[in-house]
Protein backbone atom coordinates (compact mmCIF):
# COMPACT_ATOMS: atom_id res chain seq x y z
CA UNK A 1 0.00 0.00 0.00
CA UNK A 2 1.31 3.16 -0.82
CA UNK A 3 0.94 6.45 -1.64
CA UNK A 4 2.70 8.36 -4.74
CA UNK A 5 1.31 11.78 -5.09
CA UNK A 6 -0.35 14.99 -3.63
CA UNK A 7 -1.58 17.06 -6.89
CA UNK A 8 -2.91 20.11 -6.39
CA UNK A 9 -3.55 23.64 -7.73
CA UNK A 10 0.15 25.50 -7.67
CA UNK A 11 -1.00 28.51 -7.94
CA UNK A 12 -3.41 28.29 -5.00
CA UNK A 13 -6.81 28.10 -3.73
CA UNK A 14 -8.88 31.63 -2.72
CA UNK A 15 -10.67 31.73 0.57
CA UNK A 16 -14.41 30.62 0.34
CA UNK A 17 -13.73 28.37 -2.49
CA UNK A 18 -13.50 24.56 -2.65
CA UNK A 19 -10.13 22.95 -1.96
CA UNK A 20 -9.71 19.99 -4.17
CA UNK A 21 -6.60 17.50 -4.39
CA UNK A 22 -6.57 14.17 -6.10
CA UNK A 23 -3.88 12.00 -3.74
CA UNK A 24 -2.48 8.71 -6.33
CA UNK A 25 -2.47 5.68 -3.44
CA UNK A 26 -3.51 2.26 -3.99
CA UNK A 27 -4.98 2.58 -0.26
CA UNK A 28 -8.68 1.25 -0.06
CA UNK A 29 -9.53 2.86 3.02
CA UNK A 30 -9.56 6.49 3.59
CA UNK A 31 -6.37 8.52 4.54
CA UNK A 32 -5.41 11.34 7.08
CA UNK A 33 -4.85 15.05 5.05
CA UNK A 34 -3.05 17.90 6.41
CA UNK A 35 -2.75 21.26 5.34
CA UNK A 36 0.32 22.94 6.83
CA UNK A 37 1.07 26.23 6.98
CA UNK A 38 4.89 28.08 5.55
CA UNK A 39 6.24 27.18 9.62
CA UNK A 40 4.50 23.64 9.24
CA UNK A 41 2.09 23.50 11.78
CA UNK A 42 -1.44 21.65 10.78
CA UNK A 43 -4.18 24.47 9.95
CA UNK A 44 -6.94 21.63 9.24
CA UNK A 45 -7.04 17.80 9.06
CA UNK A 46 -9.52 15.35 7.27
CA UNK A 47 -10.08 12.51 5.68
CA UNK A 48 -9.35 11.46 1.69
CA UNK A 49 -12.60 9.95 -0.18
CA UNK A 50 -11.45 6.77 -1.96
CA UNK A 51 -12.11 7.30 -5.77
CA UNK A 52 -10.67 4.17 -7.39
CA UNK A 53 -9.24 3.95 -10.54
CA UNK A 54 -9.12 7.12 -12.91
CA UNK A 55 -8.66 5.74 -16.07
CA UNK A 56 -7.45 8.97 -17.92
CA UNK A 57 -4.51 8.67 -15.48
CA UNK A 58 -3.93 5.10 -15.38
CA UNK A 59 -3.91 5.45 -11.76
CA UNK A 60 -6.01 4.41 -9.17
CA UNK A 61 -6.96 7.93 -6.80
CA UNK A 62 -8.34 9.16 -3.93
CA UNK A 63 -9.88 12.98 -3.58
CA UNK A 64 -9.33 15.67 -0.92
CA UNK A 65 -12.56 18.25 -1.04
CA UNK A 66 -12.33 20.79 1.75
CA UNK A 67 -13.14 24.80 1.86
CA UNK A 68 -10.15 26.70 1.47
CA UNK A 69 -9.57 29.00 4.70
CA UNK A 70 -8.74 32.43 4.42
CA UNK A 71 -4.94 32.83 5.71
CA UNK A 72 -2.79 35.84 6.78
CA UNK A 73 -0.16 33.32 5.77
CA UNK A 74 -0.72 33.83 1.65
CA UNK A 75 2.29 31.50 0.18
CA UNK A 76 3.58 27.92 0.49
CA UNK A 77 1.00 25.86 2.25
CA UNK A 78 1.11 22.24 1.73
CA UNK A 79 -1.12 19.56 1.84
CA UNK A 80 -0.15 16.34 3.28
CA UNK A 81 -1.29 12.86 2.79
CA UNK A 82 0.53 9.75 3.71
CA UNK A 83 4.12 11.34 4.86
CA UNK A 84 3.49 12.78 0.93
CA UNK A 85 3.87 16.51 0.02
CA UNK A 86 2.30 18.44 -2.40
CA UNK A 87 3.99 21.30 -4.28
CA UNK A 88 3.53 24.75 -2.57
CA UNK A 89 0.75 26.96 -2.99
CA UNK A 90 -0.70 30.28 -2.08
CA UNK A 91 -4.29 30.67 -0.22
CA UNK A 92 -7.01 33.76 0.21
CA UNK A 93 -6.22 37.25 -0.87
CA UNK A 94 -2.70 36.02 -2.93
CA UNK A 95 -4.29 33.56 -4.88
CA UNK A 96 -6.88 35.82 -5.76
CA UNK A 97 -4.09 38.55 -6.53
CA UNK A 98 -2.38 35.29 -8.77
CA UNK A 99 -5.40 35.40 -11.34
CA UNK A 100 -5.01 38.68 -11.70
CA UNK A 101 -1.30 38.46 -12.78
CA UNK A 102 -1.77 35.31 -14.92
CA UNK A 103 -4.60 37.27 -16.56
CA UNK A 104 -2.36 39.95 -17.50
CA UNK A 105 0.40 38.06 -18.09
CA UNK A 106 -1.27 35.25 -20.51
CA UNK A 107 -2.53 38.79 -22.56
CA UNK A 108 0.88 40.11 -22.71
CA UNK A 109 1.49 36.45 -24.82
CA UNK A 110 0.09 37.88 -27.36
CA UNK A 111 1.32 41.17 -28.10
CA UNK A 112 5.20 38.93 -27.43
CA UNK A 113 3.55 36.95 -30.72
CA UNK A 114 2.80 40.13 -32.74
CA UNK A 115 4.08 39.97 -36.28
CA UNK A 116 5.14 43.10 -38.47
CA UNK A 117 6.82 45.18 -35.57
CA UNK A 118 9.39 45.68 -33.22
CA UNK A 119 8.42 44.05 -29.59
CA UNK A 120 9.29 46.56 -27.28
CA UNK A 121 10.37 44.37 -23.91
CA UNK A 122 13.36 44.26 -21.82
CA UNK A 123 13.34 40.44 -21.49
CA UNK A 124 11.41 38.87 -24.46
CA UNK A 125 11.74 41.56 -26.95
CA UNK A 126 13.22 41.58 -30.46
CA UNK A 127 13.18 42.97 -34.14
CA UNK A 128 10.36 43.15 -36.50
CA UNK A 129 9.32 39.78 -37.85
CA UNK A 130 8.56 39.67 -41.63
CA UNK A 131 8.99 42.96 -43.07
CA UNK A 132 11.49 42.31 -45.51
CA UNK A 133 14.50 43.07 -44.04
CA UNK A 134 17.17 40.49 -44.99
CA UNK A 135 17.44 37.53 -44.62
CA UNK A 136 13.71 37.73 -44.29
CA UNK A 137 11.62 37.43 -47.71
CA UNK A 138 8.43 39.72 -45.92
CA UNK A 139 4.66 39.61 -45.91
CA UNK A 140 4.59 42.80 -47.91
CA UNK A 141 3.87 41.11 -51.17
CA UNK A 142 3.53 37.20 -50.84
CA UNK A 143 2.25 35.29 -54.12
CA UNK A 144 -0.81 33.34 -54.41
CA UNK A 145 -1.41 30.29 -56.49
CA UNK A 146 -4.68 31.34 -57.89
CA UNK A 147 -4.92 30.75 -61.79
CA UNK A 148 -7.15 33.50 -61.55
CA UNK A 149 -5.38 35.97 -59.32
CA UNK A 150 -6.00 39.56 -60.80
CA UNK A 151 -2.75 40.37 -59.66
CA UNK A 152 -1.32 37.51 -61.88
CA UNK A 153 1.39 38.85 -64.59
CA UNK A 154 1.94 36.37 -67.65
CA UNK A 155 4.15 33.23 -67.01
CA UNK A 156 5.54 35.21 -63.60
CA UNK A 157 2.78 34.43 -61.53
CA UNK A 158 0.79 36.36 -58.94
CA UNK A 159 2.66 39.94 -58.16
CA UNK A 160 1.88 39.21 -54.28
CA UNK A 161 -0.13 40.48 -51.74
CA UNK A 162 0.54 42.94 -48.21
CA UNK A 163 -0.35 40.46 -45.60
CA UNK A 164 2.18 42.03 -43.35
CA UNK A 165 0.96 42.48 -39.92
CA UNK A 166 -1.28 39.92 -37.33
CA UNK A 167 -0.06 37.22 -34.51
CA UNK A 168 2.44 33.95 -35.06
CA UNK A 169 -0.22 31.49 -34.36
CA UNK A 170 2.19 29.18 -31.89
CA UNK A 171 5.65 28.22 -31.47
CA UNK A 172 6.15 28.64 -35.72
CA UNK A 173 5.96 31.64 -38.29
CA UNK A 174 2.77 31.28 -39.64
CA UNK A 175 -0.79 33.40 -39.66
CA UNK A 176 -3.87 31.42 -40.09
CA UNK A 177 -7.28 33.20 -40.25
CA UNK A 178 -9.06 30.60 -38.30
CA UNK A 179 -6.55 30.88 -35.34
CA UNK A 180 -7.01 34.62 -35.76
CA UNK A 181 -10.46 35.40 -35.67
CA UNK A 182 -10.96 32.98 -32.35
CA UNK A 183 -8.60 34.96 -30.46
CA UNK A 184 -10.31 38.47 -31.96
CA UNK A 185 -13.08 37.05 -30.60
CA UNK A 186 -12.15 36.28 -27.19
CA UNK A 187 -10.35 39.43 -26.92
CA UNK A 188 -13.78 41.25 -28.07
CA UNK A 189 -15.76 39.14 -26.31
CA UNK A 190 -14.15 40.48 -22.79
CA UNK A 191 -14.44 43.53 -23.85
CA UNK A 192 -18.11 43.47 -24.07
CA UNK A 193 -18.65 40.95 -21.17
CA UNK A 194 -16.44 43.61 -18.88
CA UNK A 195 -16.88 46.93 -20.52
CA UNK A 196 -13.53 47.30 -19.98
CA UNK A 197 -11.46 48.41 -23.20
CA UNK A 198 -7.90 47.27 -21.62
CA UNK A 199 -7.64 44.40 -24.53
CA UNK A 200 -8.88 46.21 -27.78
CA UNK A 201 -5.65 47.27 -28.90
CA UNK A 202 -4.59 44.19 -29.32
CA UNK A 203 -7.90 43.02 -30.55
CA UNK A 204 -7.04 45.26 -33.23
CA UNK A 205 -4.26 44.13 -34.00
CA UNK A 206 -5.50 40.73 -35.23
CA UNK A 207 -8.52 42.19 -36.60
CA UNK A 208 -6.35 44.34 -39.41
CA UNK A 209 -4.51 41.40 -40.19
CA UNK A 210 -7.92 39.56 -41.44
CA UNK A 211 -9.09 42.60 -43.08
CA UNK A 212 -6.43 42.79 -45.00
CA UNK A 213 -6.36 39.47 -45.63
CA UNK A 214 -9.65 39.78 -47.04
CA UNK A 215 -9.93 40.41 -51.41
CA UNK A 216 -11.15 43.44 -52.41
CA UNK A 217 -13.67 44.34 -55.16
CA UNK A 218 -12.72 43.41 -58.41
CA UNK A 219 -10.95 40.14 -57.67
CA UNK A 220 -12.31 36.88 -58.50
CA UNK A 221 -12.81 35.89 -54.90
CA UNK A 222 -13.90 39.27 -53.55
CA UNK A 223 -15.49 39.23 -50.09
CA UNK A 224 -12.91 36.02 -49.53
CA UNK A 225 -10.26 35.84 -47.01
CA UNK A 226 -6.73 33.74 -47.59
CA UNK A 227 -6.94 30.90 -44.87
CA UNK A 228 -2.64 31.43 -43.82
CA UNK A 229 0.88 33.02 -44.86
CA UNK A 230 3.02 30.79 -43.88
CA UNK A 231 7.10 29.58 -44.50
CA UNK A 232 7.00 27.61 -47.49
CA UNK A 233 9.15 25.14 -45.71
CA UNK A 234 9.38 23.99 -42.13
CA UNK A 235 12.28 26.06 -39.71
CA UNK A 236 13.91 24.42 -37.39
CA UNK A 237 14.42 25.55 -33.91
CA UNK A 238 15.80 27.75 -32.05
CA UNK A 239 14.70 30.95 -35.00
CA UNK A 240 14.21 34.15 -34.10
CA UNK A 241 11.43 35.47 -36.70
CA UNK A 242 13.43 38.56 -38.31
CA UNK A 243 16.22 35.61 -39.16
CA UNK A 244 13.59 33.69 -40.96
CA UNK A 245 15.09 32.83 -44.74
CA UNK A 246 12.11 30.97 -45.82
CA UNK A 247 10.24 32.15 -48.92
CA UNK A 248 6.53 32.74 -47.83
CA UNK A 249 3.48 31.46 -49.01
CA UNK A 250 -0.23 32.62 -48.99
CA UNK A 251 -3.10 29.44 -49.11
CA UNK A 252 -6.08 30.10 -50.79
CA UNK A 253 -9.28 31.69 -49.59
CA UNK A 254 -11.53 29.62 -47.89
CA UNK A 255 -15.19 29.65 -46.61
CA UNK A 256 -14.31 28.92 -42.97
CA UNK A 257 -11.86 31.98 -43.00
CA UNK A 258 -14.26 34.32 -44.54
CA UNK A 259 -17.24 33.64 -42.07
CA UNK A 260 -14.18 34.18 -39.31
CA UNK A 261 -13.95 37.30 -40.66
CA UNK A 262 -17.47 38.15 -40.79
CA UNK A 263 -18.00 37.10 -37.36
CA UNK A 264 -15.37 39.16 -35.63
CA UNK A 265 -16.16 41.93 -37.83
CA UNK A 266 -19.77 42.09 -37.40
CA UNK A 267 -18.74 42.11 -33.65
CA UNK A 268 -16.08 44.56 -33.87
CA UNK A 269 -18.58 46.74 -35.44
CA UNK A 270 -20.68 46.72 -32.16
CA UNK A 271 -17.84 46.97 -30.10
CA UNK A 272 -16.33 49.97 -31.88
CA UNK A 273 -19.37 52.21 -32.29
CA UNK A 274 -18.57 53.68 -28.77
CA UNK A 275 -15.18 54.27 -29.43
CA UNK A 276 -13.83 54.83 -33.29
CA UNK A 277 -17.44 54.92 -35.71
CA UNK A 278 -15.22 55.11 -38.60
CA UNK A 279 -13.95 51.89 -38.03
CA UNK A 280 -16.87 50.27 -36.40
CA UNK A 281 -18.44 51.44 -40.31
CA UNK A 282 -15.46 49.85 -41.68
CA UNK A 283 -16.04 46.56 -39.80
CA UNK A 284 -19.39 46.07 -40.84
CA UNK A 285 -18.85 46.44 -44.78
CA UNK A 286 -16.23 43.76 -44.16
CA UNK A 287 -18.53 41.76 -42.64
CA UNK A 288 -21.32 42.04 -45.03
CA UNK A 289 -18.93 41.56 -48.15
CA UNK A 290 -17.43 38.11 -45.88
CA UNK A 291 -20.85 36.89 -45.11
CA UNK A 292 -21.83 37.30 -48.86
CA UNK A 293 -18.43 35.88 -50.34
CA UNK A 294 -19.20 32.98 -47.78
CA UNK A 295 -22.78 32.13 -48.84
CA UNK A 296 -21.93 32.41 -52.48
CA UNK A 297 -18.60 30.15 -52.01
CA UNK A 298 -20.01 27.62 -49.14
CA UNK A 299 -17.64 24.81 -49.78
CA UNK A 300 -14.04 25.87 -50.49
CA UNK A 301 -12.55 24.19 -47.88
CA UNK A 302 -8.88 23.76 -46.26
CA UNK A 303 -7.73 20.59 -46.57
CA UNK A 304 -4.69 18.57 -45.64
CA UNK A 305 -3.77 17.37 -49.22
CA UNK A 306 -3.66 21.35 -50.28
CA UNK A 307 -1.67 22.20 -47.38
CA UNK A 308 1.27 19.01 -48.13
CA UNK A 309 3.77 21.31 -49.56
CA UNK A 310 4.71 21.64 -45.80
CA UNK A 311 5.83 25.21 -43.93
CA UNK A 312 2.93 25.77 -41.84
CA UNK A 313 -0.23 23.68 -39.90
CA UNK A 314 -3.03 22.67 -42.28
CA UNK A 315 -6.12 23.83 -39.62
CA UNK A 316 -8.16 21.70 -42.17
CA UNK A 317 -12.06 21.73 -41.64
CA UNK A 318 -14.68 20.51 -44.18
CA UNK A 319 -17.79 21.20 -42.07
CA UNK A 320 -18.59 25.22 -42.01
CA UNK A 321 -22.14 25.01 -40.36
CA UNK A 322 -20.60 26.46 -37.62
CA UNK A 323 -18.82 28.89 -38.88
CA UNK A 324 -22.36 29.84 -40.92
CA UNK A 325 -24.10 29.76 -37.71
CA UNK A 326 -21.41 31.70 -35.96
CA UNK A 327 -21.26 34.42 -38.14
CA UNK A 328 -25.16 34.52 -38.50
CA UNK A 329 -25.36 34.89 -34.82
CA UNK A 330 -22.48 38.18 -34.79
CA UNK A 331 -24.34 39.60 -37.75
CA UNK A 332 -28.22 39.62 -35.81
CA UNK A 333 -26.50 40.95 -33.02
CA UNK A 334 -25.18 43.90 -35.15
CA UNK A 335 -28.10 44.23 -37.56
CA UNK A 336 -31.61 42.37 -36.08
CA UNK A 337 -31.89 41.60 -40.20
CA UNK A 338 -34.31 38.07 -39.98
CA UNK A 339 -31.76 36.51 -42.72
CA UNK A 340 -29.31 35.51 -40.10
CA UNK A 341 -31.63 34.31 -37.92
CA UNK A 342 -33.25 32.28 -40.68
CA UNK A 343 -29.75 30.88 -41.19
CA UNK A 344 -29.16 30.23 -37.19
CA UNK A 345 -32.65 27.99 -37.14
CA UNK A 346 -31.74 26.01 -40.30
CA UNK A 347 -28.25 25.13 -39.54
CA UNK A 348 -29.16 21.53 -38.16
CA UNK A 349 -26.94 21.69 -35.42
CA UNK A 350 -27.03 20.94 -32.25
CA UNK A 351 -25.79 23.83 -29.54
CA UNK A 352 -26.12 22.07 -26.73
CA UNK A 353 -24.21 19.15 -27.57
CA UNK A 354 -21.85 21.59 -29.09
CA UNK A 355 -21.23 23.35 -26.42
CA UNK A 356 -20.63 20.22 -23.93
CA UNK A 357 -17.92 19.30 -26.34
CA UNK A 358 -16.35 23.18 -26.64
CA UNK A 359 -14.83 25.20 -29.03
CA UNK A 360 -11.42 25.22 -30.89
CA UNK A 361 -10.85 26.73 -34.04
CA UNK A 362 -12.76 24.00 -35.97
CA UNK A 363 -15.84 23.94 -33.96
CA UNK A 364 -16.96 27.83 -33.18
CA UNK A 365 -20.73 27.31 -32.51
CA UNK A 366 -20.46 28.23 -28.65
CA UNK A 367 -19.03 31.02 -29.35
CA UNK A 368 -22.02 31.97 -30.90
CA UNK A 369 -24.41 31.11 -27.72
CA UNK A 370 -21.93 32.92 -25.74
CA UNK A 371 -22.56 36.28 -27.52
CA UNK A 372 -26.68 35.48 -27.93
CA UNK A 373 -26.22 34.46 -23.68
CA UNK A 374 -25.14 38.17 -23.54
CA UNK A 375 -28.06 39.92 -25.46
CA UNK A 376 -26.11 42.48 -27.10
CA UNK A 377 -27.75 44.90 -29.74
CA UNK A 378 -30.41 43.67 -31.41
CA UNK A 379 -30.20 39.87 -30.41
CA UNK A 380 -33.46 38.67 -29.67
CA UNK A 381 -34.62 38.14 -25.86
CA UNK A 382 -35.98 34.65 -26.80
CA UNK A 383 -32.47 34.03 -28.58
CA UNK A 384 -30.74 35.25 -25.26
CA UNK A 385 -32.89 32.70 -22.88
CA UNK A 386 -32.16 30.19 -24.84
CA UNK A 387 -28.45 31.31 -25.06
CA UNK A 388 -28.66 30.89 -21.49
CA UNK A 389 -30.70 27.82 -20.76
CA UNK A 390 -27.89 25.63 -23.67
CA UNK A 391 -25.08 26.84 -21.30
CA UNK A 392 -26.58 26.26 -17.99
CA UNK A 393 -26.88 22.74 -19.09
CA UNK A 394 -24.02 22.10 -21.11
CA UNK A 395 -22.68 23.24 -17.21
CA UNK A 396 -24.67 20.98 -15.62
CA UNK A 397 -23.45 18.23 -17.80
CA UNK A 398 -20.08 19.60 -16.76
CA UNK A 399 -20.26 19.43 -13.74
CA UNK A 400 -21.28 15.89 -13.75
CA UNK A 401 -18.15 14.95 -15.22
CA UNK A 402 -15.75 16.90 -12.34
CA UNK A 403 -17.70 15.06 -10.39
CA UNK A 404 -16.84 11.67 -11.91
CA UNK A 405 -13.20 12.16 -13.07
CA UNK A 406 -10.10 11.28 -10.17
CA UNK A 407 -8.76 14.86 -10.73
CA UNK A 408 -11.56 17.11 -11.43
CA UNK A 409 -11.65 17.65 -14.63
CA UNK A 410 -14.34 18.57 -17.31
CA UNK A 411 -13.06 16.84 -19.87
CA UNK A 412 -13.84 13.06 -20.43
CA UNK A 413 -13.84 12.61 -24.48
CA UNK A 414 -16.36 9.62 -24.98
CA UNK A 415 -13.50 7.61 -26.75
CA UNK A 416 -11.21 8.03 -24.25
CA UNK A 417 -9.03 10.20 -26.60
CA UNK A 418 -7.47 13.44 -25.45
CA UNK A 419 -7.13 15.65 -28.44
CA UNK A 420 -4.40 17.88 -29.80
CA UNK A 421 -4.85 21.03 -27.27
CA UNK A 422 -6.66 19.26 -24.76
CA UNK A 423 -5.53 21.87 -22.09
CA UNK A 424 -7.80 24.68 -24.43
CA UNK A 425 -10.94 22.05 -24.43
CA UNK A 426 -10.53 22.58 -20.62
CA UNK A 427 -10.25 26.17 -21.35
CA UNK A 428 -13.11 26.36 -23.37
CA UNK A 429 -15.25 24.12 -20.75
CA UNK A 430 -13.90 26.88 -17.83
CA UNK A 431 -15.27 29.57 -20.57
CA UNK A 432 -19.06 27.91 -20.69
CA UNK A 433 -19.01 27.41 -16.95
CA UNK A 434 -18.11 31.35 -16.30
CA UNK A 435 -20.81 32.38 -18.43
CA UNK A 436 -23.56 30.29 -16.85
CA UNK A 437 -22.28 31.16 -13.45
CA UNK A 438 -22.62 35.13 -14.41
CA UNK A 439 -26.02 34.36 -16.30
CA UNK A 440 -27.43 32.34 -13.07
CA UNK A 441 -25.93 33.39 -10.17
CA UNK A 442 -25.35 29.90 -9.28
CA UNK A 443 -21.78 29.14 -7.52
CA UNK A 444 -21.80 25.65 -8.29
CA UNK A 445 -20.65 27.06 -11.97
CA UNK A 446 -17.98 29.37 -10.44
CA UNK A 447 -16.82 26.39 -8.37
CA UNK A 448 -16.52 24.31 -12.18
CA UNK A 449 -14.68 26.90 -13.54
CA UNK A 450 -12.24 27.00 -10.74
CA UNK A 451 -11.95 23.08 -11.00
CA UNK A 452 -10.56 23.77 -14.48
CA UNK A 453 -8.14 25.87 -13.31
CA UNK A 454 -6.87 23.53 -10.96
CA UNK A 455 -6.36 21.11 -13.51
CA UNK A 456 -4.26 23.05 -15.77
CA UNK A 457 -2.40 24.68 -12.73
CA UNK A 458 -1.17 21.31 -11.44
CA UNK A 459 -4.10 18.93 -10.02
CA UNK A 460 -3.62 16.55 -13.05
CA UNK A 461 -1.65 13.37 -13.90
CA UNK A 462 1.27 15.12 -15.71
CA UNK A 463 2.00 16.62 -12.11
CA UNK A 464 3.12 19.58 -13.61
CA UNK A 465 1.52 22.70 -13.76
CA UNK A 466 0.41 23.22 -17.82
CA UNK A 467 0.88 27.39 -17.56
CA UNK A 468 4.86 28.68 -17.52
CA UNK A 469 6.23 30.62 -14.36
CA UNK A 470 2.84 29.52 -12.49
CA UNK A 471 3.75 26.75 -9.91
CA UNK A 472 6.76 25.56 -8.38
CA UNK A 473 6.62 22.71 -10.90
CA UNK A 474 5.53 24.03 -13.76
CA UNK A 475 6.07 23.69 -17.68
CA UNK A 476 9.40 25.40 -18.74
CA UNK A 477 10.40 24.36 -22.03
CA UNK A 478 7.66 25.07 -24.47
CA UNK A 479 7.90 24.32 -28.84
CA UNK A 480 8.64 28.05 -29.75
CA UNK A 481 11.41 29.24 -32.35
CA UNK A 482 12.25 32.15 -30.21
CA UNK A 483 11.36 31.64 -26.62
CA UNK A 484 14.02 28.54 -26.65
CA UNK A 485 16.49 28.85 -24.47
CA UNK A 486 16.04 25.37 -23.25
CA UNK A 487 17.47 24.51 -26.83
CA UNK A 488 20.28 28.10 -26.90
CA UNK A 489 21.06 30.27 -23.88
CA UNK A 490 21.36 32.88 -25.90
CA UNK A 491 17.48 33.04 -26.28
CA UNK A 492 14.88 34.18 -24.00
CA UNK A 493 13.15 31.73 -21.60
CA UNK A 494 9.09 31.15 -22.05
CA UNK A 495 7.57 34.36 -20.72
CA UNK A 496 5.31 33.56 -17.27
CA UNK A 497 1.84 33.27 -18.15
CA UNK A 498 1.39 30.58 -21.47
CA UNK A 499 -0.19 27.43 -21.87
CA UNK A 500 1.27 24.51 -23.75
CA UNK A 501 -1.17 22.30 -25.59
CA UNK A 502 -0.80 19.32 -22.85
CA UNK A 503 -1.48 15.60 -22.98
CA UNK A 504 -2.88 14.54 -26.81
CA UNK A 505 -3.39 10.47 -27.15
CA UNK A 506 -1.81 10.66 -30.64
CA UNK A 507 1.78 11.51 -29.84
CA UNK A 508 1.94 13.15 -33.23
CA UNK A 509 5.41 14.13 -32.96
CA UNK A 510 8.44 11.94 -32.45
CA UNK A 511 9.46 13.30 -29.07
CA UNK A 512 6.16 12.65 -27.47
CA UNK A 513 5.84 9.27 -29.26
CA UNK A 514 9.51 7.91 -28.05
CA UNK A 515 8.99 8.85 -24.78
CA UNK A 516 5.56 8.68 -23.62
CA UNK A 517 4.07 5.74 -25.89
CA UNK A 518 1.57 2.96 -24.37
CA UNK A 519 1.16 5.86 -21.99
CA UNK A 520 -2.59 6.72 -20.34
CA UNK A 521 -4.31 9.35 -21.82
CA UNK A 522 -3.09 12.39 -19.81
CA UNK A 523 0.25 11.68 -19.04
CA UNK A 524 0.53 11.52 -23.01
CA UNK A 525 2.88 15.15 -22.45
CA UNK A 526 6.35 15.65 -22.55
CA UNK A 527 8.10 18.80 -20.98
CA UNK A 528 10.39 19.14 -24.18
CA UNK A 529 10.83 21.87 -27.40
CA UNK A 530 11.05 19.03 -29.26
CA UNK A 531 6.94 18.08 -28.86
CA UNK A 532 4.86 20.44 -30.86
CA UNK A 533 2.20 17.87 -30.38
CA UNK A 534 1.78 17.89 -26.65
CA UNK A 535 4.08 21.39 -25.40
CA UNK A 536 3.49 24.09 -28.14
CA UNK A 537 1.58 27.38 -27.72
CA UNK A 538 -0.75 29.22 -29.55
CA UNK A 539 -2.43 32.50 -29.56
CA UNK A 540 -6.12 31.52 -29.43
CA UNK A 541 -5.08 28.78 -26.08
CA UNK A 542 -3.93 31.73 -24.04
CA UNK A 543 -6.37 34.17 -25.11
CA UNK A 544 -9.17 31.88 -23.70
CA UNK A 545 -6.39 31.39 -20.53
CA UNK A 546 -6.13 35.28 -20.26
CA UNK A 547 -10.27 35.43 -20.47
CA UNK A 548 -10.83 32.98 -17.47
CA UNK A 549 -7.74 34.04 -15.45
CA UNK A 550 -9.61 37.68 -15.58
CA UNK A 551 -13.21 36.26 -15.06
CA UNK A 552 -11.86 34.35 -11.36
CA UNK A 553 -10.14 37.65 -10.58
CA UNK A 554 -13.07 39.75 -11.07
CA UNK A 555 -15.34 37.65 -9.65
CA UNK A 556 -13.15 37.48 -6.63
CA UNK A 557 -12.28 40.91 -6.18
CA UNK A 558 -14.24 41.77 -2.94
CA UNK A 559 -17.33 44.21 -3.93
CA UNK A 560 -16.83 47.60 -4.87
CA UNK A 561 -18.67 49.64 -1.70
CA UNK A 562 -21.04 51.95 -3.20
CA UNK A 563 -19.92 54.63 -0.39
CA UNK A 564 -22.56 55.61 2.64
CA UNK A 565 -25.76 56.60 1.38
CA UNK A 566 -27.05 59.58 2.83
CA UNK A 567 -29.78 60.67 4.74
CA UNK A 568 -32.61 62.20 2.49
O1 LIG B 1 -4.13 23.23 -32.89
C1 LIG B 1 -4.10 22.40 -34.03
C2 LIG B 1 -4.79 21.08 -33.71
O2 LIG B 1 -6.14 21.29 -33.41
C3 LIG B 1 -4.64 20.13 -34.89
O3 LIG B 1 -5.14 18.86 -34.53
C4 LIG B 1 -3.18 20.01 -35.30
C5 LIG B 1 -2.96 19.12 -36.50
O4 LIG B 1 -3.53 19.65 -37.65
O5 LIG B 1 -2.65 21.29 -35.58
C6 LIG B 1 -2.69 22.17 -34.49
O6 LIG B 1 -2.17 23.38 -34.88
C7 LIG B 1 -0.78 23.49 -35.05
C8 LIG B 1 -0.53 23.84 -36.49
O7 LIG B 1 -0.87 22.74 -37.31
C9 LIG B 1 0.90 24.28 -36.73
N1 LIG B 1 1.28 25.33 -35.85
C10 LIG B 1 1.11 25.00 -34.44
C11 LIG B 1 -0.30 24.60 -34.12
C12 LIG B 1 -0.45 24.24 -32.65
O8 LIG B 1 0.22 23.06 -32.29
Amino acid sequence: MTTHAVRVNQLGYPAGWPLGATVVSDSPTPLRWQLRDPSGTTAAAGETSVHGPDPAAGETVHTVTTTAPASTDPTDWVLVVDGVQSAPFALGARAADRYRDLARDAARFLYLQRSGTPIADPRFGRPAGHVGTAPNRGDGSVACHRADCPRRRLLFGCRGHDLRGGWYDAGDHGKYAVTTAVTVWLLQHAVERSGDPNLLDEARWGLEFLLSAQLPTGDPDAGMVFAAVHDARWTGLPLRPDADPQPRTVRIPTTAATYGLAAVAAQAARVWEVHDPVFAARCRTAADRAWNAATHNPVVYATVAEAADTGGGPYDDSDVRDERYWAAAELAALTGAEEYRYAMLHSGLDPVAAVHEGFDWRSVLPLAQLTLALGPGWTAASAATGARAVLATASEMLLTTIAAEGHATPYAPPDGRYCWGSNSRVLAHALTLAAAADHTGDARFFAGELACLDYLLGRNATGFSQVTGYGARAVARPHHRFFAQAIDPAYPPAPPGVVVGGPNSGLDDPVAAMARSGAPPQKCWIDDPGSWATNEVTIGWNAALALVANHVATHLAPPRSLGTPRAA
